[in-house]
């Protein structure tokens, strides 16, 4: 390792310590948050089925940055790069048309692992967790902008075979790979203009659900999540899985609420919320996104909104509650730059987390200090993380925060092809 490395790591822990954070334990800690890596990113949601499809989903991929991955080969290669410059657990999340292969004559409610063997084989070999979702989108059977709220019970049972099948799928990961698959629902069942019933909706769909849901699978192979959105491109004005609706669901079926940080007003921040679910509902999926003026999925940054994230998930001692899966898609820059660049990101607001002095907060503000307190949260945004993160990196052989650019560079010329 390098020396300089070393040194300034040490400089760090003596501050960190003086503060009451021993930072070796914080990269311990840290070591053990399995985060999700999104496939997704790599195919610009566009899936491995035998037609090709606008997104359809409520939501948009933007930009024509040669590279996308058009086969699930193509995907895993690039997710093998994506794990060499990652540091942390990762587990990887696919949506439920990143398939390996199309059977002839069946569709997405008929698919089974057959549909996702190399993916189970290739997480296995790595050792890592697998997680997926239905994929209501981007087909014919999404009508009018409604899959299991539509009117049509026909509509709804391709559905609701698709959910029951993935989470077959899902169990078949969890039982294979010996940690249970996270299944998130989202669908973007919603309504451009104002419509004249919100109800009937929301009632199908908690039906459908409840059909779905009523296939018992063990939590200690599937974990279902349900996803909320407030809006969506072409679903401005309804959206049948609202926040208020899936809050409920959750909370009387018992599943993982998902909250996606690019799916609130755009001044609400998902942070505040993770106490208050943890607290009444013990976990909580998130996907962790940035939206920018809408729900535009852009890659995560270390921002504010994404520390404060990171904070509220890491300080309370209920880590290991919080499922984290990233979220973002940008068709516009290298998709495995996108994937690196906000992964690393959480990964970076998560050790700024444990490294937090929380205990010197809680102490001023248990003596009512709240001017000490404010103090207090200004001096650690100075503290020498950054020499933590260095030391961190290297000794897990991850290259340093701009390198690991020359390793996609020389990757993008290697899939040149693909153009
Ligand atoms: C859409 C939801 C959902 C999607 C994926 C691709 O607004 O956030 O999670 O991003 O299905
Ligand atoms: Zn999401």
């Amino acid at each position: 390792m390098n020396n300089s490395t070393v040194k300034s790591f040490e400089a760090a822990c003596d501050i960190y310590r003086a503060h009451g954070v021993d930072p070796v334990s914080a990269i311990e800690k840290l070591k053990t948050i399995p985060v999700s890596l999104h496939a997704w990113q790599g195919d610009d949601v566009v899936g491995f089925e035998n037609f090709e499809t606008a997104l359809t989903g409520g939501c948009q991929v933007t930009g024509n940055y040669p590279g996308r991955a058009r086969t699930a080969d193509e995907l895993r290669d690039d997710l093998d790069l994506v794990l060499k410059l990652v540091p942390g657990k990762s587990r990887v999340c696919l949506q439920g048309h990143q398939v390996d292969r199309m059977i002839p004559g069946v569709d997405r409610d008929g698919f089974t692992i057959e549909h996702f063997s190399n993916w189970l084989a290739w997480a296995k070999e790595k050792n890592i967790g697998l997680d997926i979702a239905p994929c209501y989108y981007s087909h014919p059977k999404l009508d009018h902008g409604l899959s299991l709220s539509h009117p049509d019970a026909g509509i709804r049972k391709f559905w609701i075979d698709h959910g029951k099948a993935i989470r077959r799928i899902g169990e078949e990961f969890g039982k294979t790979l010996g940690t249970p698959a996270v299944c998130n629902f989202w669908m973007p069942d919603g309504f451009k203009d104002i419509p004249a019933d919100r109800y009937a909706p929301r009632l199908r769909l908690a039906e459908s659900l409840d059909t779905i849901f009523s296939d018992k699978i063990d939590e200690k192979y599937l974990l279902d999540a349900v996803e909320s959105k407030l809006f969506g491109i072409g679903v401005e004005s309804c959206t049948v899985g609202s926040h208020d609706f899936y809050l409920m669901y959750a909370a009387q079926n018992n599943k993982l609420i998902c909250l996606d940080s690019g799916h609130f007003h755009p001044t609400e921040s998902i942070a505040d919320k993770l106490s208050a679910i943890v607290a009444r509902q013990g976990r909580i999926l998130l996907h962790v996104s940035r939206g920018v003026r809408w729900d535009s999925d852009h890659v995560i940054l270390l921002n504010d909104e994404l520390l404060s994230i990171a904070r509220e998930a890491a300080v309370y001692g209920f880590i290991d509650k919080i499922f984290f899966c990233l979220d973002y898609f940008d068709a516009s820059i290298n998709r495995i730059g996108a994937m690196v660049v906000g992964a690393r990101n959480m990964q970076k607001a998560l050790l700024i987390a444990l490294l937090e002095p929380t205990a010197l907060l809680k102490k001023e503000e248990d003596a009512w200090d709240f001017t000490s307190r404010m103090a207090r949260q200004e001096e650690i945004k100075t503290l020498p993380w950054s020499a933590v993160w260095r030391y961190y990196c290297e000794s897990e052989n991850i290259p340093d925060d701009f390198s690991f650019m020359q390793e996609i560079k020389e990757y993008e010329k290697k899939i040149s092809s693909r153009n």
